[in-house]
């Protein structure tokens, strides 16, 4: 039965290829990449007569209700309404200032994975411990300014760092509480054209069945189609080509780009799983840890709380297939469409 499944599913992708070149090279017109937006203020400081650029975010933690598919609804945690958080982009050299407001019913922080900070904006129990930066673990109601210094540049990200009676810290994080942070270089990267970020992980503990059948477990960006390949060969088989775009950015992760572009993925396992990523017909440059190599096979393999960042330079319209590879988790859900357009 299951190379049954493997042997429908290639030919549907194949039949969602055929569908797209018939329509002008266009994957299903009127799609738009999937970004989540964040205002944030630049302005320069002076301290120790050295001017500085500090760069200004705000973060609001706050329930928040996802639709995560037709039968479940996940009542999530997040930063700004979205798993992950918005992107956090900020430059080499400058000063990142994030302002964390906690509208939510338990104490949450922002932790980040970065090097040159004071021990205050840790967001961490430790803080708590030592008295020093204290509410940086933020009790509801409340908020905390973080501050960290941009020394060195790559991709890195935050989470929640608290935990609470009956929930530890994976349920905070899991619940939704993550998000990326990429930092330009200086002088900057110029020859990127788009940046794709991929969070890795499962979902939260609070997910409500609202209808019998399988519910979202492994997710990618927020997002997973319990059955995989084989569930989104069943909706093309009953619903046609609208019933796959359907579940784009809603049940599956759908990233455009053109055709001649650099376009970087940073993918990140937030998860408390191992993961591997695998995208499929494109070479895979690593700018991270590999740095500058190929990554070997075609997939990055990411232990729980690591991340790798790659350049792919797509040269023929495709839809590409990205998944876990560990394929029981694309089997659960942990699937996304790569799509590049003349
Ligand atoms: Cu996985």
């Amino acid at each position: 039965m299951e190379l049954k499944y493997g042997l429908i599913a290639v030919p549907i992708l194949i039949a969602i290829f055929v569908v797209a070149i018939s329509n002008g090279g266009q994957f299903l017109p009127g799609l738009d990449s999937q970004t989540q937006e964040i205002s944030e203020q630049v302005h320069t400081q002076v301290a120790d007569a050295e001017e500085q650029k500090v760069r200004e975010y705000t973060l609001v933690i706050e329930a928040t209700d996802i639709q995560v598919s037709d039968n479940a609804i996940w009542h999530a945690w997040t930063y700004n309404g979205t798993v992950p958080a918005p992107t956090l982009k900020v430059n080499q050299g400058e000063l990142l200032r994030v302002r964390v407001i906690n509208n939510h019913n338990l104490t949450h922080s922002f932790h980040a994975h970065l090097t040159d900070y004071d021990m205050k904006h840790d967001g961490s129990p430790v803080n708590v411990l030592t008295g020093v930066g204290a509410g940086s673990m933020i009790p509801p109601g409340g908020e905390w300014t973080y501050e960290y210094n941009m020394d060195s540049w790559g991709t890195t990200f935050f989470h929640d760092h608290a935990s609470s009676e009956g929930h530890g810290i994976k349920d905070h994080i899991l619940q939704g509480l993550y998000g990326a942070i990429i930092v330009e270089r200086d002088p900057p990267k110029t020859y990127v054209d788009r940046d794709i970020v991929i969070v890795m992980g499962e979902i939260g503990f609070d997910v409500e069945r609202t209808a019998p059948g399988p519910t979202p477990y492994f997710i990618m960006n927020g997002k997973g189609m319990p059955g995989g390949e084989h569930a989104l060969g069943q909706i093309f088989e009953e619903q046609g080509i609208e019933g796959v775009a359907a579940q784009f950015n809603y049940t599956m992760p759908v990233y455009k780009a053109k055709v001649g572009e650099t376009v970087q993925f940073h993918v990140i396992n937030l998860g408390d799983v191992i993961h591997s990523f695998h995208l499929h017909g494109l070479e895979m440059t690593s700018s991270a840890v590999q740095r500058g190599t190929n990554i070997q096979g075609t997939t990055v393999p990411l232990v729980q709380g690591t991340l790798e960042t790659f350049i792919v330079k797509p040269d023929k319209p495709a839809m590409w297939l990205y998944h876990c590879h560990v394929v029981s988790h694309a089997d659960a859900g942990m699937i996304g469409l790569f799509i590049v357009e003349e």
